[in-house]
């Protein structure tokens, strides 16, 4: 019998992280509003200031882009929020709520369109991330939240 505390593995999930700019700004909350609003249902939730090993894991398809070391400075220079989001197509869910990686551009109405914007620096500052397909989601949930997945 799996714990109850495990996720169930016939549901979808996806891996949601508050990036440090929207932990810092207190834009946690709304994020959590909008994606609740939207009928999913929040399966895990911890602030955590991340190491970069993990940020270099989390992050390995993007390693010997040009934004690389940037984008890990920056993810591991203060806490941000990682949750586990649950519900049908909820990963294409979140991606259409989160809105496209530049927030300059990103339609209005979106979490990145409304609440983030450019800051002229060397990374991307954009509220949010969310995982862009099944496997994805699998990957980075097992390495935020090991307690959650059942050890195969
Ligand atoms: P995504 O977060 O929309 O999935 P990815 O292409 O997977 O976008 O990139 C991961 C993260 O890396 C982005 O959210 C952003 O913070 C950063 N990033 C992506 N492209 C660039 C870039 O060209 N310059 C600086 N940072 C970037
Ligand atoms: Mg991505």
């Amino acid at each position: 019998m799996p714990t109850p505390d495990l996720l169930d593995s016939h549901k979808e999930h996806t891996l949601v992280l508050i990036k440090p700019d929207g932990f810092a700004r207190g834009l946690t909350g709304e994020v959590l509003r909008r994606i609740e609003a939207k009928g999913y249902v929040l399966k895990g939730l911890k602030i955590k200031q991340a190491s970069r090993e993990l940020l270099e894991e989390h992050y390995a398809e993007h390693r010997g882009q040009h934004f690389f070391e940037g984008l890990v400075q920056f993810m591991s220079s203060a806490p941000l929020v990682a949750v586990v989001v649950e519900g049908d197509r909820v990963i294409e869910g979140i991606r259409t709520l989160m809105g496209t990686t530049n927030p300059t551009l990103a339609a209005p109405g979106t979490i990145r369109g409304d609440l983030g914007r450019d800051w002229g620096r060397s990374y991307v500052e954009n509220v949010v991330h969310g995982s862009d397909s099944p496997t994805s989601a699998e990957r980075e949930i097992a390495l935020w939240f090991p307690e959650l997945v059942e050890r195969s």
